[in-house]
C-alpha cells in the first residue's frame, strides 16, 4: 500500500519502531496507525470526453492510493468552484486540487485556503493571480504551443492560404485563451490564412455543431478550415458539415485538440484531419504531487506535460494504444 501517507504519522511510526526494538528481537513492532490523507478536488464540469476522462482518471488514481477523496463537479460554473473550496475549507481537507473553469476572480477563495494553511494546486488550467503563493504549483499542457502546433500544421496543409473558422473554447478560460493566441501567433506571417469568424463552441459537441451550422448559413462557400480548440466541437462540427452536404476532411479540413479516442476514428473515417494532443490522464502526477507538498517537499512552479501532434498518416496505426 503505497498510498499518500502524511508526515503527521511519522512521528508514532518512529516510536513505534523504538519501543519494539527495546522490546527486544522477535517481536512485532505495534501496527503504525496510519492516517488517509483528505483531499478535496473542485472540477470543472462534465463538458467534453477530455473532462470524463480527466475526472476518470483522478477517481481511480485516488482510490489506488486509498485517499479520502471529495471530488465536486463544478456543472462549468466558477461560482460552483468557489463554493467547493470554501466546503474543503470548512472540512479541514489536506490539500485542494482546483481544475479552475476560467482564468480570473480566484483570489478571495485563494486566500481563505491560504489562511486555512490548506495547500492549493492548480491542475490543467491556469488562474491569473497577483500574487503566486496563493498556489502551490501548476500542473498541466501548455496550451500556447498547441495553439502553435495546430496553427504550423495549418500553414504546410494548406500552403499558406486559407479561410479559417475558429471554434473557440469556454470564454475566459486559460486553454481557450492560449490555444487562440498560439494559433494567431504561427499563422501571422501568412497573410494568406484568414481567420473569418471566431466563436465559443464552450467545448462543447452540441455548442460546436450549433456554431458551424450557424457559420455555414454565412460562409456557404468560403470556409476551408475549421480550427476547433477541442475534438468534441470538431466532432459536433463535421456533423454540421455533413448535413449541409459537405464532406468534412476534404471540402473543409479540420483540426482539433485533445487527441481522444473517438478524433481517431475520425481521422481514420477521413472526417477529421489532425488532432493535437494534450493529455487528460492526470491522475498519477496529481497525486504524486499531493504526495511531495504533504511531505514539505519543494515542487517546481510550472510542470508541463509533453504534447504530440496527430494526423491522419497515423491515426490507423495508433488508435488501439489511445486510452482516452
Ligand atoms: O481541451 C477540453 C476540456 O482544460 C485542457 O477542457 C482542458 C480542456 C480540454 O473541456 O476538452
Amino acid at each position: 500500500m503505497a498510498g499518500l501517507l502524511i508526515a503527521g504519522v511519522i512521528s508514532l511510526g518512529v516510536l513505534g519502531v523504538m519501543s519494539a526494538s527495546a522490546a527486544g528481537v522477535g517481536e512485532e513492532p505495534p501496527a503504525v496507525e496510519k492516517k488517509k490523507i483528505k483531499v478535496g478536488f473542485a472540477q470543472t464540469g462534465a463538458e467534453s470526453g477530455w473532462r470524463i476522462a480527466h475526472t476518470k482518471s483522478m477517481k481511480a488514481e485516488a482510490k489506488k492510493r486509498g485517499v479520502d477523496f471529495r471530488f465536486v463537479d463544478g456543472r462549468n460554473e466558477q461560482a460552483n468552484q468557489i463554493a467547493a473550496i470554501r466546503s474543503f475549507v470548512a472540512q479541514r481537507v489536506d490539500i485542494i486540487i482546483l481544475s479552475p473553469i476560467v482564468e480570473t476572480g480566484w483570489e478571495p477563495v485563494l486566500k481563505e485556503a491560504k489562511r486555512a494553511k490548506i495547500p492549493v494546486i492548480l491542475l490543467d488550467r491556469g488562474v491569473k493571480v497577483k500574487d503566486p503563493d496563493l498556489y502551490v504549483c501548476f500542473i498541466g499542457s501548455d496550451f500556447v504551443e498547441e495553439g502553435k502546433m495546430a496553427g504550423n500544421w495549418v500553414v504546410k496543409k494548406t500552403k499558406g492560404k486559407a479561410n479559417i473558422v475558429e471554434l473557440q473554447g469556454t470564454p475566459g478560460s486559460a486553454p481557450a485563451h492560449d490555444r487562440r493566441s498560439g494559433f494567431a501567433e504561427a499563422i501571422k506571417k501568412h497573410p494568406g490564412l484568414k481567420i473569418i469568424a471566431s466563436q465559443s463552441g464552450d467545448f462543447r459537441r452540441r455548442n460546436g455543431k450549433e456554431v458551424m451550422e450557424a457559420m455555414l448559413k454565412k460562409y456557404p462557400k468560403e470556409i476551408d478550415v475549421v480550427y476547433a480548440h477541442n475534438d468534441d466541437m470538431a466532432l459536433g462540427a463535421i456533423q454540421a458539415i455533413e448535413e449541409a452536404g459537405m464532406k468534412p476532411g476534404v471540402d473543409i479540413l479540420l483540426i482539433s485538440v485533445d487527441a481522444l479516442k473517438v478524433a481517431f476514428e475520425a481521422m481514420v473515417e477521413g472526417k477529421l484531419n489532425c488532432t493535437v494532443e494534450c493529455s487528460p490522464l492526470f491522475g498519477p502526477a496529481a497525486f504524486d504531487a499531493a504526495e511531495k507538498v504533504l511531505a514539505g517537499k519543494k515542487m517546481p512552479k510550472a510542470l508541463y506535460n509533453k504534447d504530440e501532434i496527430y494526423d491522419q498518416s497515423v491515426a490507423k496505426k495508433l488508435i488501439d494504444s489511445r486510452q482516452y
